[in-house]
């Protein structure tokens, strides 16, 4: 019998390959995910070392893709070197260029934002190690930079957003936006989808739109900001639309202590799906999650086995997602798994 762990690793794991069989120019990834053997990198004596690049504690969606593929490398007996970079990429670079200087045996990366990564990419692949692409895209010139990406398509989940909202406001309505880190592929695309969404409801207008940076506090203190511009004489807001869940239940507070019914007076719809969120859409102040399931370890580290073995990967490995409204939200919030 598996463990609870092991379970919710493999429907995780299950789901995203779901998604690489779906994936149209995804190369077929045989994919192992309850391997209980040691990873080994030289035929059996020494266990594989790879260093991850996290960028930060900024979410909970954060804290859980931590928590997958830390708990992921101890099942597979990786030794797994952490770096925390708290959200500034030269902190990601100084830590991939250690980790070149360690010899590792692979590198997962979650970069922070798109641009900037060639140089350190380079010398990775100078020193044949391999890069592993998990949760955010980069922007390179030359994609034999990176093996492979491990992500989910921001842009429809954005899309997927703006449409519920759109129905929700009957076509017309004034939203505000959270945005996400500047320059990190999920705001850019997140914004961009939702955008998209709007080309076809022309009377539902982005009124403002401000980076709350991913968290709680910030997304509370734009908000505040938004909401005195509305009370004091500004357009009236119905709608807002984060592009993470943790900046909605910022908002959500900022909200309530304008006087205001999050969930009614101002719609809430934001994007991750975390149990807070859930737990926010029970208690009637969430509308709608979109979620994107941050359980990447199993899909990082096969992608790392399979690297090390000579086989070959599909260059994106797309996440799927699903959209969660209020009305489902006490049915399936015992089933969530971060
Ligand atoms: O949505 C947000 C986080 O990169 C997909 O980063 C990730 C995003 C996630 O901080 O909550």
């Amino acid at each position: 019998m598996w463990n609870k762990n092991e379970r919710k690793q493999y429907q995780a794991i299950k789901k995203i390959s779901y998604a690489y069989a779906a994936a149209a120019m995804a190369v077929p990834l045989c994919l192992t995910p309850l391997r209980a053997v040691a990873a080994e990198s030289d035929g059996g004596k020494k266990p594989v070392t790879v260093g991850f690049s996290q960028i930060g504690a900024e979410s909970g969606w954060r804290t859980a893709e931590t928590k997958s593929i830390r708990s992921e490398a101890a099942r597979r007996g990786v030794n797994l070197k952490f770096s925390d970079a708290q959200q500034k990429q030269e902190n990601q670079i100084k830590a991939l260029g250690a980790f070149i200087a360690q010899k590792v045996d692979a590198i997962i990366l979650a970069p922070v934002v798109e641009a900037g990564w060639e140089p350190i990419l380079k010398q990775a692949k100078a020193a044949k190690i391999p890069v592993i692409l998990v949760d955010r895209g980069v922007n390179v010139s030359d994609d034999s930079l990176y093996t492979t990406l491990i992500a989910s398509d921001f842009v429809a989940e954005g899309k997927m957003a703006g449409e519920w909202l759109a129905g929700k406001l009957n076509g017309k309505g004034n939203v505000v936006e959270l945005q996400g880190t500047p320059g990190a592929a999920p705001a850019i695309d997140r914004k961009k989808g939702f955008e998209e969404a709007l080309k076809n409801h022309p009377a539902v207008r982005i009124i403002k739109s401000q980076t709350g940076e991913f968290t709680r506090a910030k997304g509370k203190e734009v908000m505040e900001a938004f909401l005195k511009g509305a009370q004091g004489g500004g357009t009236k807001i119905n709608a807002v639309y984060a592009h993470n869940d943790d900046m909605a239940l910022g908002a959500i507070q900022a909200i309530e202590e304008a006087g205001l019914k999050p969930g009614s007076d101002v719609i809430v719809v934001s994007i991750d799906g975390i149990k807070p969120a859930f737990e926010a859409m029970v208690a009637g102040k969430l509308n709608c999650t979109v979620e994107c399931n941050p359980l990447l370890g199993p899909a990082a580290f096969d992608a790392v086995e399979a690297v090390l073995a000579g086989r070959s990967l599909p260059k994106k490995s797309v996440v799927r997602d699903r959209i969660f409204e209020q009305s489902v939200a006490k049915e399936v919030i015992g089933s969530r798994e971060y």
